[in-house]
């Protein structure tokens, strides 16, 4: 059994699917904590998690312009370490929601495919420069990494970057071999994984084995076959992955958090308290989020912003909002929206029948949900 060896999870972890394992938090837990906890932190595995062991790691760097080398796991640490705080968010965060426009493959993602935490490592642009990479040759454009995982056939989980984000020491792409403070839980890539802050998920390669220099992106599933978007005629005989660009930044999102869709609330005062998340990718930073309380007839600002300090192009974190909703008198439910504009003035489509896909990927149109009053 492959998944023998797999790592205990915390019980608040709901699965999306057991083997391989991918779960996400309640969201009313979830945006209890800027930083996530590490146990509380979603988990999206496409195999096995591997059992790596410390002695035995090694890092494998390769490829156009470099020299080969060999790391191991205080090799890394040699390097200067660097901390940041960033967001990882799946592809297929709150696909669920765009599931009820037509069917998509994919898991069922509810909103919860996203946490935030600090990571410490080693920046990948330092690790690249002890190879020699030599920057003048043009033919060298993407950073590819495998996993440790295998798939049944021993192909690992693979991506790719392009190297202008793994080079620019504003990139801030680390491997990252603490999460919150501490070694990395296996879950989560133990005992390197590399962070592509501002970058979908996949990218973020976890147990990370192998990283090629390259004229060509990762031809790994993932990169070639998956995390790509199309319009909302491409169906599964029209689709021809090869011609949409794998997925790199992720576009402005948000969620109001808690209460819950169909959740009975109870007024103080004549209020509520409606708490959420906004993250934008690329480095741009929440400025503003805009709440509904009549199902988007009309619009007002949430007070209360959280975040880390880290400014745009550099915000990779995420965002918390909370704010309260007055209700008037008798009434008994409310269609609450939510919408956030980032850095750019980017804010979200209103609905889902406009950027539906066959993948369900990119889902971040309004956040709606609605509630009953007691
Ligand atoms: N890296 C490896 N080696 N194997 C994987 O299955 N999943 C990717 C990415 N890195 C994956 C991986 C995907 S799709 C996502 S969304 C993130 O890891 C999830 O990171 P997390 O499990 O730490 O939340
Ligand atoms: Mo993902």
């Amino acid at each position: 059994d492959p998944y023998a060896l797999e790592p205990r999870r915390h019980v608040a972890l709901k699965p999306a699917s057991k083997t391989p394992f991918n779960g996400e938090p309640p969201l009313s837990l979830l945006v209890e904590h800027l930083i996530t906890p590490n146990e509380l932190f979603f988990v999206r595995n496409h195999l096995p998690v591997p059992d790596v062991k410390e002695n035995e790691y090694t890092l494998e760097v390769s490829g156009l312009g470099v020299r080969e080398l060999s790391l191991s796991l205080a090799d890394i640490k040699k390097f200067p370490r660097h901390t940041i705080t960033a967001a990882v968010q799946c592809g297929g965060n709150r696909r669920s929601e765009m599931v009820k426009v037509r069917p998509v493959k994919g898991l069922s993602w509810g909103a919860a495919a996203i946490s935030n935490a600090t990571w410490t490592g080693a920046r990948l642009s330092d690790v690249l420069r002890a190879a020699g990479l030599d920057e003048t040759n043009t033919e060298a454009k993407h950073v590819q990494f495998e996993g440790l995982d295998l798939d049944p056939t021993s192909h690992p989980f693979g991506a790719s970057i392009p190297l202008w984000k793994a080079v620019e020491r504003i990139g801030e792409v680390i491997l990252a071999y603490e999460m919150n403070g501490e070694p990395l839980p296996r879950d989560h890539g133990y005992p390197v994984r590399v962070i592509v802050p501002g970058v979908v998920g996949a990218r973020n390669v976890k147990w990370l084995g192998r990283i090629i220099v390259s004229d060509v992106e990762s031809d790994s599933h993932w990169q070639q076959n998956d995390y790509k978007g199309f319009a909302p005629n491409v169906d599964w005989d029209t689709v021809d992955f090869s011609k949409s660009p794998a997925i790199q930044e992720m576009p402005v999102v948000s969620a109001i958090c808690d209460p819950g869709d169909g959740e009975t609330v109870t007024l103080v005062d004549g209020k509520i308290n409606v708490k959420g998340y906004a993250y934008s990718g690329g480095g741009r930073k929440i400025v503003r989020v805009d709440i509904s309380s009549d199902g988007g007839a009309s619009w007002r600002e949430v007070e209360t912003l959280e975040s880390d300090a880290a400014e745009h192009p550099k915000a990779w974190g995420w965002t918390l909002w909370k704010t309260q909703v007055e209700v008037p008198k008798g009434t008994k439910s409310l269609d609450l929206v939510v919408k956030a504009v980032d850095s750019n003035y980017n804010t979200q489509p209103e609905n889902f029948e406009n950027i539906w896909n066959l993948r369900g990927v990119l889902s971040h149109a309004y956040h709606r949900i609605s509630i009953k009053l007691k």
